[in-house]
């Protein structure tokens, strides 16, 4: 094997290269830029210890999204020159985000000390879209600030980066191990560097069987009165899709829509939300042009790009991510085998609703609010002490990796949906035995045989715990000095008022957190109000845009179990009118950025 010499190449410092709330998000034309990708993962290896990267082993992949292959063939060049041992990549270059974690912690017994995952999550993709790129550690989980302010600080000094001076050539088209002879350039020494494809699906799929009943899943899936739709967006959720559903649960191939991963996600933005994700909005019977009533399905469900965030739908019925992460929370230990001995603590970012507190505090169990981001919770849950986490933001996931999990949290609700189904039947049988005649439980009499849908699950929830009604206006692409000035004045409002309306103020702050496991302070991170009947309105600015500003607007207020089932069942955007006012007004939101209305309302 002749070898390939490690190049030292020049380069300079690039501005704003600073990792956002997960990762280095921009659009692709950035990322094409000389040196762009270069500097940040020179940066990134010059911010780990070169004893660990040395012979280590790292993942490499991502959502599939354009500019993928490209960034793959470098990163691999740069990797072999800089001392890395191997690099798993999955086939076609694709890896799910909670996959990359997933092998980094298992795979070879969690041989991987790392990886980069690309991606730009939910942000659509193409020439002239979005591409990003992150740094996940050895606990599978995002790079923690302290690690992603050193890769921040590196990019403003670097004066030369190190790359394999040939191209490697890999076929990324099936599973297959290539090994290479590099110069690492520190000791100018020769090695051993392989590149392994493999199966993207494998370990993911392993971790799962070891969380869920797959029979009970099964059994669901083949109920004749059951009906299913996923939509995988175009991104990189299809073959997990495909692989979990149809393969292993039985599931009709129809049931699965967009599954076909594509670089520009079909051409749509692949969020999955109530506007975003309209083809699924409308199957399910929602939306602006809902399918008819007889076609909806019982179950629908979407995954963003990178398949870390998710959408649970039921019968014309949405299932806000606050609520979804509550319901997981109540139903784990029943439900879920990987929880059978119970949770051991809960945690939501500040802006997700209070839905999950209740739930923990009925089940007497510790519930941990940190900033926006899913690298917060990483420490909690290595340190035992949180086993289920939720954000606003349609991201849910547990302790199983340390990534949000799309796949994970639709198979969580098809197991809530399975256990609720048999604890109704068996009920259902043993009450016609003893005494025919009387009806189970629920707002309607209901034939043991009768599914029991997604709402009714939801809205019993509510009349045992209350309703945490809850909004997010999403005002996109605006200009960064106006943004600014919404949250400056808002800022400037948490010390002066006391009494907006007839809401009257408790606490107005922007929150800052001390993590309880490594004592660090992250402060800065929303502004908030809490009125004194429970109510919140909380600002931020999104960390995930890729230009301009992204104003999140977050409203919430609780209805308590007694205040009956009209007050719970309420159209949740009429209830919140009012509020929805109130923050309008405290961030003199029309003046201040000439928009009307929000771009997304979830
Ligand atoms: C990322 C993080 C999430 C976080 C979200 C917030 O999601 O992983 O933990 O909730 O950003 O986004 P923003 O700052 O725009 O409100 P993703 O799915 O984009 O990786």
């Amino acid at each position: 094997m002749t070898g390939i010499a490690a190049k030292v190449v020049a380069t300079q410092p690039i501005s704003g290269q600073k990792p956002g709330t997960s990762g280095l998000r921009k659009k692709v034309t950035v990322f094409q830029q000389a040196n762009y990708l270069e500097n940040f993962v020179q940066s990134t290896f010059d911010a780990l210890p070169a004893e660990s990267l040395t012979g280590c082993t790292l993942v490499v992949s991502g959502d599939g999204r354009y500019y993928s292959k490209p960034a793959i063939a470098t990163i691999l060049r740069m990797a072999a020159a800089n001392g890395v041992g191997k690099v798993w990549v999955g086939v076609g270059g694709l890896l799910s985000t909670p996959a990359v974690s997933a092998v980094i912690r298992n795979r070879n017994g969690g041989e991987a000390y790392g990886g980069f995952i690309l991606t730009a999550s939910h942000n659509p993709g193409g020439p002239h879209e979005d591409f990003g790129i992150k740094y996940n550690c050895e606990n599978g989980g995002p790079a923690p600030e302290k690690l992603t302010n050193t890769i921040y600080s590196n990019t403003g000094k670097l004066s030369q980066y190190y790359i394999a001076a040939e191209e490697l050539d890999v076929d990324l088209s099936k599973p297959g191990s290539k090994r290479f002879l590099v110069q690492h350039h520190a000791t100018a020494k020769f090695g051993e560097f392989v590149v392994q494809v493999i199966d993207p699906v494998e370990d993911y799929l392993k971790l799962l069987h070891k969380i869920y009943d797959f029979g009970a899943l099964r059994k669901l899936l083949a109920r004749k009165d059951f009906t299913f739709t996923f939509d995988g967006m175009h991104g990189v959720a299809g073959p997990y899709a495909r692989r979990i559903f149809v393969q292993e649960l039985g599931a009709d191939p129809a049931c699965l829509m967009n599954c076909d991963p594509r670089e520009d996600f079909g051409g749509g933005h692949p969020d999955p939300n109530l506007t975003y994700a309209k083809e699924l909005v409308a199957a399910c019977g929602l939306g602006d042009h809902p399918a008819p009533a007889a076609q909806l399905p019982d179950f629908g469900a979407a995954c963003d790009g990178d398949a870390d965030r998710n959408m649970i739908l039921g019968k014309a019925f949405f299932v806000t991510p606050s609520d979804s992460i509550a319901l997981i929370a109540a139903y784990a230990q029943e439900a879920i085998p990987y929880f059978r001995s119970g949770l051991k603590g809960v945690a939501r970012s500040m802006p997700t609703s209070a839905a999950l507190d209740r739930v923990a505090a009925g089940k007497n169990m510790e519930c941990f609010e940190v900033p926006t981001g899913w690298k917060f919770f990483g420490n909690l849950m290595d340190a035992g002490r949180c086993s289920l986490c939720g954000e606003e933001s349609f991201g849910t996931g547990s302790d199983h990796v340390r990534e949000k999990d799309g796949l994970w949290a639709v198979l969580a609700w098809l197991s809530i949906l399975a256990d609720r189904n048999v604890a109704h039947e068996e009920l259902g049988q043993k009450l016609a035995k003893l005494a025919p005649g009387l009806h189970l439980p629920g707002g309607k009499a209901k034939a043991a045989s009768e599914l029991v849908s997604v709402e009714e699950i939801v809205k019993d929830h509510w009349a045992k715990y209350g309703r945490n009604f809850y909004t997010r206006y999403d005002y996109e692409g605006v200009d960064s000095d106006k943004a600014d000035g919404v949250m400056q004045l808002l800022v400037k409002k948490t010390k002066d008022i006391t009494q907006v309306k007839h809401f009257t103020i408790d606490t107005a702050d922007e929150f800052s957190y001390t993590d309880p496991v490594d004592g660090s302070v992250s402060a800065h991170q929303g502004i908030r109000f809490l009125f004194t009947d429970g109510s919140r309105v909380i600002f931020r600015l999104s960390g995930t845009g890729s230009s301009g500003a992204t104003i999140r607007m977050y409203v919430e207020q609780y209805v308590a179990p007694n205040a009956g089932p009209e007050r719970l069942h309420a159209d949740a955007a009429a209830a919140l009118a009012p509020l929805v006012d109130v923050a309008l007004r405290l961030s003199n939101m029309k003046h201040l950025t000439g928009r009307d209305a929000p771009t997304v309302i979830t």
